[in-house]
């Protein structure tokens, strides 16, 4: 017994990752990497001063007058693993089977049947089983998503669910229920930013989620643009149903850390999250929201490749993840910066250029074009396209 808790102490989520892989897998070492480096537990991690500060507003601030006739305290979850299946990702969330996010394009399969969460929402239907009727879930979130500033393929989630009580609302209609859902979402979380913000410039959008009806994003003003930081709604009736709640109503929400993060640090680049150099790091206090002081930048260079391919099968997220795989940190980003259509051919000519940045040293040429040399060849042998 004590030596099977031993061994079982011993066998890391990266271990439990490659034991469950198999031919259907898409995930690299590189990836495996990140999991269980847990950021938003180290308290002087930018990462890790926001959890916080969003974990002291639900356990304080957060209740309005709508909630207040019972005053539920929000539960904090931090400690859910990464590893969950197709049917906690997408299937209890109602996603439909066709829905491009399933694909392996975009998400990162451990197997046919696990993967790692592409969402925080991935929890959802469990804990409103358990009948936890607040609660907040802080975890790391894979997608094999484009690369720049604000885009990386593992990053950071909140999600926040609140259902209420029949008698808590002023009518017994769905459609109003919905409504005075609606109503409270939204200025919890306007709350909430403004908590963390205190003034700033915010504006929700609408969209659609297949598991939040009616569904809504929120904006921030930053570096000159309007920056989504969250994605939420009422939740959807089927999915109340799903649970066995069938007469309640509740409103959930997403948000990305690294969002919020590079806009109250000011951290210009989301790979800066991730570097190890003291630099970064010891900029940061415990509790202390302060503006990132930037070091100076290495010196960048770009390369370019350009291939033919078939734009009827043609999935950009493998090159990205080819990119990513080969040239980890050192790729700033990625662009397409020519296409056209080859009539003679029937293919369509692209070219990438690729940008590579330290932010840790000067990069030597050779070394660039050993890395590019690599992702010429894997484009040819894993893709099987022809380069130009
Ligand atoms: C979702 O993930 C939904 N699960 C959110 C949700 C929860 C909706 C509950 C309704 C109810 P979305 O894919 O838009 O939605 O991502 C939510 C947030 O994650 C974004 O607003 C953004 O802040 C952050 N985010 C998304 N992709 C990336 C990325 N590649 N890098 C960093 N942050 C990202
Ligand atoms: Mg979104």
């Amino acid at each position: 017994m004590l030596r099977k808790l031993v061994r079982f102490q011993f066998c890391t989520i990266q271990d439990q990752i490659k034991k469950q892989q198999n031919s259907y897998s898409n995930i690299t070492d590189k990836i495996i990497q990140y999991v269980g480096r847990d950021l938003h537990k180290i308290p002087s991690h930018p990462l890790g001063i926001i959890k916080n500060r969003i974990q002291t507003f639900f356990e304080n601030d957060a209740i309005t007058e709508k909630q207040s006739k019972y005053p539920l305290k929000y539960k904090i979850i931090d400690n859910l693993s990464p590893i969950v299946s197709v049917k906690q990702n997408f299937d209890s969330l109602l996603v439909p089977s066709d829905h491009p996010s399933r694909k392996k394009s975009d998400t990162y399969y451990i197997n046919e049947n696990q993967l790692l969460r592409c969402h925080t929402s991935a929890h959802q239907v469990e804990l409103i089983e358990k009948n936890i009727d607040a609660f907040v879930v802080v975890g790391d979130v894979y997608r094999r998503d484009e690369i720049d500033a604000t885009h990386y393929p593992v990053f950071h989630q909140v999600e926040i669910v609140r259902i209420f009580q029949q008698d808590q609302f002023s009518s017994k209609y769905l459609q109003h229920q919905i409504q005075e859902s609606m109503d409270d979402l939204k200025e919890t979380l306007e709350r909430l930013t403004r908590h963390l913000f205190g003034d700033v410039q915010m504006r929700w959008v609408e969209t659609t989620f297949p598991f939040t009806n009616p569904s809504m994003e929120l904006e921030i003003y930053f570096q000159d643009k309007w920056l989504e930081v969250l994605g939420c709604g009422v939740i959807h009736q089927d999915l109340m149903k799903n649970c066995q709640r069938l007469t309640e109503v509740g409103w959930a929400a997403g948000l990305g850390l690294e969002r919020l993060a590079l806009l109250l640090f000011q951290i210009p680049d989301i790979r800066l999250f991730w570097s190890q150099d003291p630099r970064f790091l010891d900029q940061f206090k415990s509790g202390q929201i302060n503006k990132f002081q930037p070091f100076s930048k290495y010196p960048s260079c770009y390369k370019d490749v350009s291939f033919y391919v078939d734009h009827k099968t043609w999935e950009e997220n493998d090159l990205h993840s080819i990119i990513r795989d080969i040239g980890g940190d050192l790729i700033e980003k990625v662009e397409c910066v020519d296409t056209f259509y080859n009539k003679k051919k029937d293919l369509t000519s692209k070219c990438y250029r690729i940008h590579y940045r330290s932010l840790e040293r000067t990069l030597q040429n050779e070394e660039i074009d050993i890395l590019q040399f690599k992702i010429r060849d894997q484009i040819k042998d894993l893709l099987k396209l022809e380069l130009r």
